[in-house]
């Protein structure tokens, strides 16, 4: 293997160990449908064990480090990851099939997120309350112990270090388990993690199956707090799971963002935006435009521009760096992806291109899926509600601001949106009123380290990123000193 990582043992309290009562198996390359290299994967009593190292570190090594020795670990660890970018995005692409031009990007700013909260770490003071002469009452702020971190299939290394970076920077350790279908990218992090010099059990890595690995790292009695991004069926499992533990949790769960395009917008712009935003990740993140509003007057240019620019799209091997667009990251997802277009076609959505899973020479093994445009969708089609997670996009004809807002807030979710226009004022009225987490305006999907993310609604709870992302690891204590030692 060209990367150098080895992904068949755990890494638990600082060691690479073989599973208890897992093993080890094939991770299959979704490009070819054939496996490309062997995972271990663990079961109850490895997760036990990674928690316990957890805990051990946590009232140890890592409870005792200074917080300015903790921030320059981390920042050791960040300049250690910006050197290893290509490494990490052909294990990444290899596992889940995500284009490799858009991997490296992706994981070529990571780095800078583990630096954003290496800088807050020593920096997390508590504030003085005023009262009267007779009492100082202030607070701290205080780890919430083991986190227990659980991430999807689409965007393993991202997840990653959106929790483990204002996790370690809170002073909380880690168990980190990746979706059993793209295991590899987390153990090749783990590698990153001790070569920086972690002390032993702050960062373990265990990979295995939703229902077993990681059902039981979220009913363990010392997990202080799951943090979760995945499907909201899991997420309240996770919740009934944790209830006999009073559990925290924050949940990430997807959404079906509208993308708002207003006749007066910059459309070449908007249309960039809004096909990129439709096919990127083979359509598998929860943050893309899956939903296409468009105003009447610009409706039909837009629905023939999107099937100009789908013809576009190339296709292929994700390690290619040529490549646009990937396969589905797995069968299950190529054949839900699938299930949508007809779907949409019997729900009498107008099939303008795409909508085939890809035979062609060279594809006809993996999980590849043509770039698909539905038009004259209506609000509340399926198509236009649920969750598709593949390269589908759905475009709904609207009349003026009312009926855009109206639609744009019609399904359960509400994780993010866009829209573009040239009007200001429109600008600001339409976002004041959309329900979502997050709203772009004439841009879309900018994320980074110090921008809040996160939904409202059936799209999660809590937020990852800027100062609020630290808040889930931290507890607030309240001292209030009597200054005359009298009892009022
Ligand atoms: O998610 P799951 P799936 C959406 C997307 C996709 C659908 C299904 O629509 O098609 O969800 O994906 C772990 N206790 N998103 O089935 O099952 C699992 O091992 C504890 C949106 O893969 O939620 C994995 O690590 N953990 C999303 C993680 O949960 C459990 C990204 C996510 O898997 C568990 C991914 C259990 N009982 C999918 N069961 C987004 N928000 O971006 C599973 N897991």
């Amino acid at each position: 293997m060209s990367t150098g990582f080895r992904f068949d043992r755990l890494f638990i309290g600082g060691a690479w160990v073989a599973p208890i009562d897992g093993g080890v198996r094939p991770s299959i390359d979704p490009a070819t449908g054939q496996p490309w290299g062997d995972v271990a994967y663990g079961g109850a009593r490895d997760i036990d064990a990674a928690v316990a190292a957890a805990k051990a570190a946590f009232e140890g090594p890592w409870r005792r480090m200074p917080p300015w020795e903790r921030a320059a670990l981390l920042r050791k660890f960040a300049d250690l990851y910006a050197t290893q970018v290509g490494a990490l995005a052909e294990v990444e692409t290899r596992d889940n099939g995500r284009a490799v031009r858009e991997s490296r990007g992706d994981i070529g700013l990571h780095a800078q997120y583990y630096h954003w909260f290496a800088s807050l770490a020593d920096k997390l003071g508590g504030r003085t309350i005023p009262m009267d002469d007779s009492v100082h009452a202030f607070t701290t702020r205080h780890p919430v112990g083991v986190v227990g971190a659980i991430t999807p299939w689409n965007v393993p290394l991202m997840a990653a270090a959106w929790k483990l970076g204002p996790a370690l920077a809170a002073g909380c350790t880690v168990v980190l388990k990746p979706a059993e279908q793209t295991p590899a990218s987390s153990l090749a992090l783990a590698h990153l993690f001790e070569e920086a010099g972690f002390p032993p059990g702050v960062v373990n890595v265990v990979p295995g199956d939703g229902p077993v690995a990681g059902a039981r790292l979220v009913e363990h009695p010392d997990v202080a707090k799951i943090s979760f991004t995945g499907e909201g069926t899991t997420a309240k499992t996770i919740l009934k799971a944790g209830a006999d533990t009073l559990t925290r949790c924050t949940f990430e769960l997807g959404g079906k963002a509208p993308h708002i395009l207003f006749a007066d917008a910059d459309l070449d712009q908007a249309l960039n935006a809004a096909t990129g935003s439709a096919w990127a990740l083979c359509g598998q993140s929860c943050a893309l435009g899956s939903r296409v509003l468009v105003e009447r007057p610009v409706y039909d240019k837009v629905v023939e521009a999107f099937r100009a620019r789908a013809a576009r799209v190339r296709v292929g091997i994700p390690l290619d760096p040529a490549t646009h667009m990937g396969p589905q990251a797995h069968q299950q997802q190529l054949e839900k992806t699938l299930s949508y277009v007809s779907i949409g076609r019997a729900e009498g959505a107008e099939l303008i291109t795409g909508g085939a899973r890809i035979d062609r020479d060279g594809l006809a093994d993996g999980y590849f899926v043509e770039p698909t445009v539905f038009a004259g969708v209506s609000a509340n089609m399926r198509i236009a509600q649920e969750e598709i997670f593949g390269p589908v996009a759905a475009i709904i004809p609207f009349d003026g601001e009312d009926e855009a807002v109206s639609i744009a807030n019609s399904t359960p979710y509400g994780l993010a949106a866009g829209l573009w226009t040239r009007d200001t004022g429109r600008a600001h009225r339409v976002a004041a009123r959309i329900e979502a987490g997050m709203v772009w305006v004439n841009t879309y999907r900018y994320i980074r380290w110090s921008t809040p993310y996160g939904g409202v609604k059936a799209s999660g709870w809590g937020r990852e990123n800027g100062i609020e992302g630290l808040d889930p690891f931290l507890e607030t204590k309240t001292t209030i000193v009597s200054t005359t030692g009298t009892f009022a």
